[in-house]
């Protein structure tokens, strides 16, 4: 069995996250997301719109993620992908080649981020329609 996994906040879900869960999950059998806690997004300076539990909530919800662990803090990655026996790590490519030193553990792969969409521009954005 092929194991995927990826990281981040995934405030207000949309449609970019969706495609990054969606190619990570085709490159293998199972994928395990690990969301950022809300202590975690403080250290990255990043506030979301939803607690940890909620957005945790909404992401057991998609097809593709097959488990969720907590991200609490920079330097899990390395025990997380032994622990886990993680085949390939996946990230959007607004972080390619930060995390290259996790290729003497696994398979490092950095998806093409989906333009026009991010969680601030929903968040701040008039509605549409
Ligand atoms: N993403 C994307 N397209 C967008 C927005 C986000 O492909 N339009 C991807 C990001 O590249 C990332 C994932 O969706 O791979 C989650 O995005 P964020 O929640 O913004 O993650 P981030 O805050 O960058 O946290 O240790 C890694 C960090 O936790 C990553």
């Amino acid at each position: 069995m092929k194991k995927i996994i990826t990281y981040g906040t995934f405030d207000v879900l949309h449609y970019g996250h969706i495609n990054l869960l969606r190619r990570a999950k085709e490159l293998g059998d199972y994928l395990i997301v690990a969301i950022s806690t809300d202590e975690f997004n403080a250290i990255k300076n990043k506030k979301s719109y939803y607690s940890y539990e909620e957005r945790k909530l909404i992401l057991e919800a998609i097809k593709y993620v097959d488990e969720i662990i907590p991200e609490t803090n920079w330097e899990q990655k390395v025990t997380d992908v032994q622990k886990y026996e993680i085949d390939t790590f996946v990230m959007g490519d607004d972080w390619k080649g930060k995390f290259d030193f996790l290729k003497d553990y696994c398979e490092v792969i950095y998806l093409p981020r989906t333009e026009g969409v991010s969680s601030t521009k929903t968040k701040s954005e008039k509605l549409k329609v």
